[in-house]
């Protein structure tokens, strides 16, 4: 089998108002779609966050990928490290989200071939992984403080004839009492059994005291984590997290860097979470040597593909760390990848990260996949299980051109609502 094309589609998913370390969420998401074509005419899909860069970098990749087979996936990284270089290890940048190229272009290319392997075989990709740990997969259920504003289209307006999850998704939240109420939506509507609340957006009071009312909402049976980003600073990081020691499931990123990460750790009990300070298998020596985190999110986008994630999963196993799984707006190809990598991890024990409630627009055949009880059935048909709906494909792609963005940017989105706000790497 030889792949013989290569399609690399931009596309602009809608997306709500929701605020975060680095400001506010545009109304539209970018993710970029690959479809790569074997010569006997199967195609294999991929989808990774949206950047001109690394969609320029992957139609660039023709003149490595076209030709190669599909099963050659260590020639295929080899050659394109040797073609784009090795991304500088400060690449990643600051921001909640990862800007490195050539993770993106590799994970990409590699659950393309994947899907196209499945697809080949008639084997789902969980096969292709080592098979099943678990038949079902948990997620969990991600709030934001937000605006009031659906997205896409319709921006900071709203709907005012819808209802349930609809209607909760448009509304405004940016105090506990909000986010408690998103939280009961979300959970009655998708039956999600943890709780991640992203933090570093409002002042860190605003932010412990959510946590407490969605304590006092859920009771402790209800797993909850808190993830302000990184801008916290060493001493805010350690106030505010004794406040939650008994209460957090994990405390994701609460500070910047593994020493600082690190320091945090030994002051308060809490298990330490991170996608922010160990996100490289080049971080890994550090995370050993001053023991930064006790649990590592995972993310093929970031990781550089499924095989890497699962070998990330064999480190945590070794050296006694958890695995978790880190998400970023996406639609149902990237889902589709989540759910087969987290069938396939053993240790991969925590409810997985999800955007997708966020998100009402989808390139796959069908529509949405349907969460039960929080938790998705690993998707048993070859390759990832998913197809692409071409006509929404090609009405995304219409959005991307129309929108106007190329890049994400939080901080542009934020100023349109408080003039003047610059992201800082360090705010409380
Ligand atoms: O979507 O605003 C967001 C998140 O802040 C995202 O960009 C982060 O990468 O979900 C992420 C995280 O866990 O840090
Ligand atoms: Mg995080």
């Amino acid at each position: 089998m030889r792949i013989v094309e290569m399609i690399v589609t931009p596309i602009a998913v809608g997306d709500p108002p929701l605020r975060n370390a680095a400001g506010l969420h545009a109304p539209f998401a970018l993710r970029t779609i690959v479809e790569l074509i074997s010569d006997d005419g199967i195609s294999g899909l991929s989808e990774i966050p949206g950047s001109e860069a690394t969609t320029q970098a992957l139609r660039d990749s023709a003149e490595v990928v076209i030709g190669r087979d599909p099963y050659a996936l260590t020639g295929l990284e080899q050659a394109l490290r040797q073609r784009f270089g090795a991304d500088a290890q400060d690449r990643r940048g600051l921001q909640p989200w990862d800007q490195r190229r050539l993770v993106h272009m590799f994970s990409a290319l590699e659950v393309a071939c994947l899907d196209l392997i499945g697809k080949t075989t008639g084997r789902p990709v969980v096969d292709l992984l080592g098979g099943r740990a678990r038949d079902r997969v948990d997620f969990s259920a991600y709030l934001f403080f937000k605006h009031e504003g659906a997205g896409g289209p319709l921006g900071f307006g709203t709907d005012p004839a819808a209802t349930g999850w609809t209607a909760a998704r448009q509304a405004e939240a940016l105090d506990p009492a909000g986010i408690v109420a998103q939280a009961q939506v979300m959970c009655a509507t998708f039956g999600f059994r943890s709780i991640k609340l992203k933090g570093g957006a409002l002042d860190p009071e605003i932010e412990v005291e959510s946590i407490l009312a969605l304590r006092q909402a859920f009771g402790d049976r209800m797993p909850l984590r808190l993830d302000p980003n990184a801008v916290w600073s060493v001493d805010t990081a350690i106030r505010w997290g004794k406040k939650l020691e008994g209460v957090l499931e994990y405390y994701e990123d609460p500070t910047r860097g593994q020493q600082d990460m690190s320091r945090v750790r030994q002051a308060i009990d809490i298990p330490l979470a991170t996608n922010m300070c160990t996100t490289s298998f080049a971080d890994l020596p550090g995370s050993v040597r001053f023991g930064s985190e006790d649990i590592i999110l995972s993310d093929h986008h970031y990781w550089g593909g499924l095989r890497a994630s699962i070998e990330l999963g064999r480190f945590c196993r070794s050296f006694g760390l958890g695995l978790s799984m880190h998400s970023n707006s996406h639609v149902g190809i990237s889902l589709a990848a989540m759910t087969h990598l987290a069938a396939a991890v053993p240790n991969l024990t925590y409810a997985v990260d999800t955007h997708y409630p966020w998100q009402l627009d989808e390139v796959i055949k069908g529509g949405a996949l349907q969460f039960k009880d929080g938790a998705l059935t690993v998707p048993d048909g070859p390759g990832l299980g998913v197809e692409l709906d071409h006509e929404a494909l090609q009405r995304l792609h219409q959005n991307y051109l129309d929108c106007g963005l190329s890049d994400r940017n939080d901080e542009i989105e934020m100023q349109k609502v408080e003039p003047g706000w610059t992201f800082q790497s360090t705010r409380w």
